[in-house]
């Protein structure tokens, strides 16, 4: 929606272009499922009270506490509300650009509301693709890691670039079921004009890091299990200097603190430009903070929602579907392609989890047999690296999915499923 104007947005442009991303995305956008809800009624606490003190890795539940999507495609579904990073690079001004890369951090969690279920853990060398030609962007996840589970991803647009690791820790604590996030997210924001940086100097982009807030199921015992995601974001724009401390405050007992944020965004020298409050259930604003009189305007408002099965948002019903133009396109490594996924969209329940068990058995009949050769496991597309920018390890794109992708080459590179 915004016009792509310097050399460098053009370039990733075309790069994009030339890879031919969005080839087998000619089908329209599925954007629900079936509506009824055929599973049997099982009480949460009742398969849960034995597992006190466990991580998700080590429970097994009955396949009917999951939903149809992948941890890969949930990783995926933060990138709902990317058109906020398109109007931040469309933006000269570095603490402005900070309110909508911060709305973009909070926008993901509206997406949790009424998802109590566990999504599919990802197979070791796993993958999920995702491209949007009406957007312009395009989406790779890859699961470099079984124990403990971490999988890698890297969204790319003619502006921006959004890549990390989601790494989560686990726990069942009776009261509440927890989830640390582990990893670090990193934006790149390619403005039009460019970015002038801490020393002066004019440079083509800006990278933007934080840390995922907690997400705490509550509510199990007592048969009403909802989800509250909270606690404190530090936002650090590391090449202008910009910096936010963006609060996702603990729900209360009055129904107007579910979903509260309040943040504040500093200049590099400490200068206090913007404050920013709302909710991540349904709307953002921002003020700005350098002017008495100053209106607070309205940032990021969340899209309406068909109820569907899962309680999926509309976007979630995309991820997975098996359109016809892309299934022969995409790696044979892709979440759509995996069986007792499919199966479980499909209401076939007892398929679905006599399939998991066998792809489960398959991976871990891997895993014994690169034990007893001696092989190291490399991941396919990702490798690690040190970030050129913080010094922090990261998975870093080799570079190498979307051309052997639009060859051909990833339909049989390897058997997981
Ligand atoms: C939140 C948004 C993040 C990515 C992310 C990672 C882990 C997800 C979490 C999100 C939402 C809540 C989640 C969690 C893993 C397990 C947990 C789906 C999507 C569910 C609610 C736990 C349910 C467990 C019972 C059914 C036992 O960007």
């Amino acid at each position: 929606g915004f016009e792509l104007t310097s050399p460098k947005q053009l370039e990733r442009l075309e790069k994009i272009n030339k890879e031919e991303t969005f080839k087998g995305y000619e089908d329209p956008i599925r954007t629900t499922l079936k509506k009824e809800d055929n599973r049997p009624k099982i009480s949460l606490w009742s398969v849960l009270k034995s597992m006190v003190g466990k991580d998700m890795t080590k429970m097994t539940l009955p396949v009917v506490f999951n939903e149809p999507t992948s941890l890969l495609q949930r990783s995926t579904e933060v990138l709902e509300y990317c058109s906020l990073l398109d109007k931040a690079a469309s933006i000269d001004d570095s603490p402005t650009r900070m309110i909508y890369v911060a709305a973009f951090a909070a926008s993901e969690y509206v997406s949790t509301v009424g998802r109590i279920a566990k999504p599919f853990n990802p197979l070791l060398g796993e993958t999920f693709e995702y491209a949007r030609p009406d957007q312009g962007y395009r989406v790779l996840v890859e699961q470099v890691s079984h124990h403990p589970p971490i999988s890698a991803l890297l969204a790319e647009s003619p502006s921006w670039s959004y890549y990390g690791e989601a790494n989560v820790d686990t726990k069942f604590l009776g009261r509440s079921f927890d989830i640390k996030h582990l990893g670090t997210w990193y934006v790149e924001l390619y403005p039009g004009k460019g970015v002038v940086n801490q020393r002066g100097q004019r440079v083509d982009h800006e990278t933007y890091t934080w840390k995922k807030i907690r997400n705490s199921v509550v509510g199990i015992i007592v048969g009403n299990p909802t989800i509250d995601n909270y606690g404190e974001m530090q936002i650090r724009n590391h090449t202008t200097g910009d910096y936010m401390s963006f609060d996702f405050k603990q729900r209360g007992w009055r129904a107007s603190s579910i979903g509260e944020v309040k943040g504040e965004i500093y200049s590099h020298d400490g200068k206090l430009k913007y404050t920013v409050g709302g909710h991540w259930n349904s709307k953002i604003y921002a003020k700005d903070a350098t002017k008495p009189d100053a209106a607070k305007f309205l940032v990021w408002e969340a899209s309406e929602r068909t109820e569907m099965m899962f309680h999926l948002t509309n976007f979630a019903a995309s991820l997975n579907a098996p359109q016809p133009h892309l299934l022969p396109v995409i790696a044979c490594t892709d979440t759509r392609l995996r069986p007792d996924q499919r199966a479980m969209e499909n209401g076939q329940y007892d398929l679905a989890s006599s399939e998991k068990t066998r792809v489960e058995n398959k991976q871990r009949a891997a895993r014994k047999r690169r034990e007893l050769s001696g092989e190291k496991y490399e991941p396919a597309f990702f490798v690690q690296a040190k970030h050129p920018v913080t010094g922090e390890t990261y998975w870093k794109y080799k570079d190498n999915y979307w051309v052997p992708r639009k060859d051909g080459k990833l339909r049989d590179y390897k058997d997981i499923f």
